[in-house]
């Protein structure tokens, strides 16, 4: 192979692996009913508070946040639609599950319960397919409101420390209403994305 080839070759993995890292990453909001997950897609979206009702089926974004482009699923987090949850998280980039920090403690560990019920799910899918686990980002959002929770301890109670070593994680504040903290949470969001890339690549 000449060295005009090699310089070719070289380009064209330099660029296939910045196309990789800065190709919009797929990710899914989730979380129990009204922690507010369309007022965070919607927040992204337009940049102000948009009133919500109960969603139905699905919306879906394109947004930038956080210093990344992003396509942004939001499920409906009802208990009716919640198995609905795994078509869309089945081969996503990254999961959002969004809490609501002031919530009861039952309520929490209503939540608690569905986060491991997904991660187990992503555990299987993910050995299926010989995939990295999809990190994850707890949105502990609702923060202006009184008796809300530390990020940290909303972690601890929704059992976060104790997830397998090989799942990503992260855990923010913010309020979807003013769209305080959103962006830092995105751009923590972005960090895990690029390392589960950069391992997925090197595996290659
Ligand atoms: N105070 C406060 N209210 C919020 C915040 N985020 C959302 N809400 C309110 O919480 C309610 C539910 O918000 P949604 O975004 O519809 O919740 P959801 O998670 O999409 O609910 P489902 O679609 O039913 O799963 C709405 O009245 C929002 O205005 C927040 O950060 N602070
Ligand atoms: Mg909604």
């Amino acid at each position: 192979m000449g060295v005009g080839r090699v310089v070719e070759v070289a380009q064209s993995l330099v660029q296939g692996f910045v196309a990789l890292l800065s190709a919009p990453a797929h990710i899914v909001l989730v979380g129990l009913d009204s922690s507010g997950k369309t007022t965070v897609l919607f927040r992204l979206r337009y940049g102000q508070y948009v009133n919500t009702t109960p969603t139905v089926g699905f919306n879906c974004e394109k947004v930038k946040s956080g210093g990344a482009h992003w396509l942004v699923w939001d499920v409906g987090g009802a208990e009716r639609v919640r198995p609905l949850w795994r078509s869309y998280t089945r081969a996503t980039d990254a999961l959002v599950f969004v809490v609501d920090s002031s919530s009861s403690a039952e309520r929490v560990e209503e939540a608690r319960v569905e986060l491991q019920r997904l991660s187990k799910q992503q555990v299987a899918e993910c050995v299926a397919h010989n995939r990295p686990r999809p990190p994850l980002l707890v949105l502990a959002n609702k923060q202006d409101l009184p008796g809300a929770r530390e990020p940290q301890h909303l972690a601890k109670a929704l059992g976060l420390p104790d997830l397998p070593e090989c799942q990503p994680w992260a855990v923010a504040p913010a309020c979807a209403v003013t769209g305080e903290g959103l962006d830092e949470a995105m751009a923590a969001l972005h960090t895990l994305v690029l390392k589960t890339r950069k391992q997925q690549k090197n595996k290659k």
